[in-house]
């Protein structure tokens, strides 16, 4: 399916996110979850850790993965055609593990602004609740940016355990996708994920995210590569792609890249927490 329809860009705009969204066949979603788990077998520290943030900068996979044309398609219905690709990130959990993403919005902290960007997530495995799908607060961007205790809580995959309070959880609804399906959702949008109860991995990539190029960094320095259209305002670096699998220098730039976005992440945080 290429461009949202009028329908999906209204349930967007009166939800807060959209899905699922076919993206890949589930023969072409096999063969990149073959893949990258090639690469986490021949490269196990490129892909975990901090280093699960910007994999797209040392892949050619994640890179053709953040510029397909069907997901740009999908993203200009909602923030416009001139497109950069701001940050990638692999969001893995493996069977039974304990980890979880607490209620949060994406906003609070990645520190983007104006808000015409979204989030893209793609799944390369089955997303289902048992393996600790997302679950969107529908409605919940329209009231705009939300407190957030930092918990740092032991099991929490976010870096600083970032969490809004008292969400009406009965009524959040479980984002469930096949491999190969997306969904996009809002800056403001609260949501968040439960741990993997099953036998098996959930994986998914995340685009976090498309920027439209009136976007500014406001809390420190991001790198961004043209997806589609022009760089009208030229607000932030622009980065080559890779040409071959984890080039030196494409790995000395995805460092740097991290360890900018680490200053982002943490910024005014009491301590550091883990990746
Ligand atoms: O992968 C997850 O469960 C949550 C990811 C997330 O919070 C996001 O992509 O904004």
């Amino acid at each position: 399916m290429p461009a949202l329809s009028p329908e999906q860009i209204s349930f967007y705009n009166e939800n807060g996110y959209v899905a699922p969204i076919d993206i890949f066949t589930p023969e072409e979603a096999a063969e990149l979850r073959a893949q990258l788990e090639a690469l986490e077998a021949s490269h196990p520290d490129a892909v975990a850790g901090r280093n699960r943030n910007n994999v797209h900068y040392v892949t050619p996979l994640f890179d053709r993965i953040a510029h397909n044309p069907k997901i740009l398609d999908a993203v200009e219905s909602l923030i416009g055609s001139n497109i950069l690709v701001g940050g990638t990130t692999l969001f893995v959990k493996e069977p039974e593990q304990k980890g979880f993403i607490s209620w949060h919005q994406d906003a609070r902290y990645i520190g983007l602004e104006p808000f015409n960007w979204v989030t893209a997530w793609l799944a390369l495995s089955d997303v289902t609740t048992e393996n600790g799908c997302m679950y969107m607060w529908e409605g919940s961007h329209h009231a705009g940016q939300r407190d957030h205790v930092d918990t740092y809580g032991k099991d929490n995959l976010l870096t600083r355990g970032q969490t809004v309070m008292d969400v009406p959880e009965d009524i959040t609804v479980p984002i469930e996708l096949r491999p190969g399906q997306l969904s996009l959702h809002h800056p403001w949008v609260v949501h968040g994920s439960g741990h993997n109860t099953s036998k098996h991995r959930r994986i998914g990539f995340a685009i976090q995210s498309y920027i439209g190029a009136d976007v500014d960094s406001v809390h420190g320095k991001i790198y961004v590569q043209q997806a589609r259209g022009i760089d009208t305002h030229k607000y932030h670096e622009h980065t080559p792609r890779p040409t071959g699998l984890m080039q030196p220098h494409d790995v000395d730039f995805r460092d740097n890249a991290n360890e900018a976005l680490k200053q982002i992440f943490y910024k005014g945080a009491k301590k550091i927490g883990q990746y």
